[in-house]
C-alpha cells in the first residue's frame, strides 16, 4: 500500500453468507450504517467481496475501464437465473455486439406491440376469473407468459404457452434458494434450454416458419463478431433472457397493485393528474424490493478515494440500497410518486434494473419493456377491472429474495 492508500472498513469473521441470506435486501445498508461508509469489505461464499452503495459508487461500478463481468456471477446463479454464455457475462466488444441485438428489439413499434398484447391478455384473464378470488401474482404470471411467447414469436398457442409458466417462474423465484428449490430451478432451465435449442434448429432448417421481424428469428440468425451464428445453446440462453424476465415483471405487477391498495391517496392524486402513470410506476420500482444487487469484478488494480481495489475482487453494487439512500431521496421510506416529477434522470441514482448505459454497459435490456407493461397494467386495473381486496396478509419480507406480499395480493373480481 502506498502512503496515500487507506484500508476500507472491513467486516471481521470468516464468512458472512448466512447473514446475507438472513438480512437479504438490507445486508449492505445495515453495514453502510454500521461503518458509516458507502464502501466496505466482507467475505461471502468464501471470498473477499467489496460492497458499495450510492450514486458515486454506481458511477464507479459502471466504469468499464475498472470493472468487468467475466466470472462475476456465482455459478449457482448461472445454473438457474442467468444461464451460461449469455450477455450478462460478456465484456467489451463481444458484449457490445450481443447487447446491440437485444437493444435493436426495443423499438417504439415493438414496445407498442407488447402493450397491446398485454392489454388483450389481461382482458382474457380477468373475464376467465369473473366472480372468483384470485391472486394478482398468479394471474400476472399466466398473462405475461402468454405475452412473452407471442411477442418473442414462439410458435405456441395460448394453452401450450401456459405449460411453461412454472419453468419460466422457477428460474427467478428460486434463484437465491438452496436445496430442492434450487434444483427445481436448475431442472426448469435445462428443460427450457433443451426445448429452445430444438426450436432454434428447426427455425434454421426452415422446418418451422416464424416472422422475420420476430425476436426468435433475429436471435436464431444472429451472427457473432466472428461472422458465425450463435451456437444453439447460447441462442437458447439469450431467448430465455427475453422470456424469463418478461414473466418476472409479475413481481412488479403484484407490488403495483399492492401500492394501489396501500396508498389510495396517491391513486387519487394520479386520477387528478398531479403526476403521471409513469411517475407511479417509477415509484413502485424505487420503493419495493426486487433485484438486490449487481455483481462485477475489478478489471485491474486501481485506487479510488484512497481505497485500493485489487484486480479480480468480486464487487457488489447495492441496487435496493441506492434507491433508498437518504442522501439521494427525501424520506426514502415513503411511497411518493410526485418525487419523480423533479427527478433529473441520472443513470446512477435510480437503479432498480441496474445503472449506467444500455449499449456499452450492463444496464437491463428490458427496462423499456418493463415500464411499457407496467403502465398498461396499472391503467387496466384502475379503469377496466371491478374488484375488491378481501382481508389478507400483505406483509413482505426483506430477507426473501425475490420478495412478494405474503398473500401475493388476493382480489375478488366482480
Ligand atoms: C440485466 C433487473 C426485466 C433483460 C438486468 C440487470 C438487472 C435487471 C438488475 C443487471 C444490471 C447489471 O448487471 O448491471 C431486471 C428487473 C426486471 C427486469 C428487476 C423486472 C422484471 C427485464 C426484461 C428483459 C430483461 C423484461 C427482457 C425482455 C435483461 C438482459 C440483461 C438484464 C438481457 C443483461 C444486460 C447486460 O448484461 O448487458 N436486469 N430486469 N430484463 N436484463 Fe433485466
Ligand atoms: C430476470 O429474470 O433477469 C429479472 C429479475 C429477476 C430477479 C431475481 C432476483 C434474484 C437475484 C438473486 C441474487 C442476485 C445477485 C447477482
Amino acid at each position: 500500500m502506498s502512503s496515500e492508500e487507506i484500508s476500507m472498513p472491513k467486516e471481521k469473521g470468516i464468512d458472512h453468507t448466512l447473514q446475507l441470506l438472513k438480512e437479504g435486501y438490507t445486508f449492505i445498508q445495515n453495514r453502510k450504517n454500521k461503518y458509516e461508509s458507502r464502501i466496505f469489505e466482507t467475505k461471502l461464499l468464501g471470498e473477499k467481496v467489496i460492497c458499495m452503495v450510492g450514486k458515486e459508487q454506481a458511477k464507479l461500478f459502471y466504469d468499464n475501464g475498472k470493472f468487468e463481468r467475466k466470472g462475476a456471477a456465482p455459478k449457482r446463479l448461472q445454473k438457474t437465473l442467468l444461464g451460461e454464455g449469455g450477455v450478462q457475462g460478456l465484456d467489451e466488444n463481444r458484449h457490445h455486439h450481443r447487447k446491440a441485438m437485444f437493444m435493436s428489439l426495443m423499438t417504439r413499434e415493438m414496445l407498442k406491440e407488447i402493450q397491446e398484447l398485454t392489454e388483450a391478455e389481461w382482458s382474457q384473464e380477468i373475464s376467465r376469473h369473473s366472480a372468483e378470488q384470485v391472486t394478482v401474482y398468479d394471474m400476472a404470471k399466466h398473462v405475461l407468459t402468454r405475452v412473452a411467447m407471442q411477442w418473442t414469436g414462439i410458435p405456441l398457442d395460448r394453452q401450450e404457452s401456459e405449460k411453461w409458466v412454472d419453468e419460466l417462474s422457477a428460474m427467478f423465484e428460486n434463484a437465491s434458494n438452496v436445496g430442492p428449490k434450487h434444483w427445481k430451478a436448475r431442472r426448469s432451465r435445462s428443460k427450457a434450454e433443451k426445448w429452445l435449442k430444438q426450436l432454434i434448429e428447426d427455425i434454421r432448417k426452415e422446418k418451422i416458419k416464424v416472422a422475420k421481424s420476430s425476436p426468435i428469428y433475429q436471435f436464431a440468425w444472429h451472427q457473432g463478431l466472428d461472422g458465425n451464428l450463435l451456437d444453439k445453446q447460447t441462442a437458447a440462453v439469450e431467448v430465455l433472457n427475453l422470456l424469463r424476465p418478461i414473466v418476472a415483471i409479475s413481481v412488479y405487477v403484484d407490488f403495483t397493485i399492492l401500492a394501489v391498495h396501500q396508498y389510495p391517496e396517491q391513486v387519487d392524486k394520479l386520477h387528478q393528474k398531479e403526476f403521471s402513470y409513469e411517475n407511479f410506476i417509477q415509484e413502485v420500482r424505487r420503493y419495493y424490493p426486487f433485484f438486490p444487487f449487481a455483481t462485477a469484478r475489478v478489471k485491474q488494480d486501481f485506487i479510488w478515494n484512497d481505497y485500493p481495489f485489487k484486480k479480480g475482487t468480486l464487487t457488489l453494487l447495492d441496487l435496493y440500497g441506492t434507491n433508498h439512500d437518504p442522501s439521494l431521496w427525501e424520506a426514502p421510506d415513503q411511497f411518493n410518486p410526485s418525487r419523480f416529477k423533479e427527478w433529473e434522470g441520472s443513470p446512477f441514482d435510480f437503479i432498480p434494473q441496474g445503472g449506467g448505459e444500455y449499449d456499452i454497459g450492463h444496464r437491463c435490456a428490458g427496462e423499456f419493456i418493463t415500464l411499457a407493461i407496467l403502465k398498461v397494467t396499472l391503467k387496466f386495473f384502475l379503469h377496466d377491472v371491478s374488484y375488491h381486496f378481501p382481508k389478507q396478509d400483505l406483509d413482505y419480507s426483506m430477507s426473501e429474495i425475490p420478495s412478494l406480499p405474503e398473500s401475493k395480493v388476493t382480489i375478488i373480481i366482480a
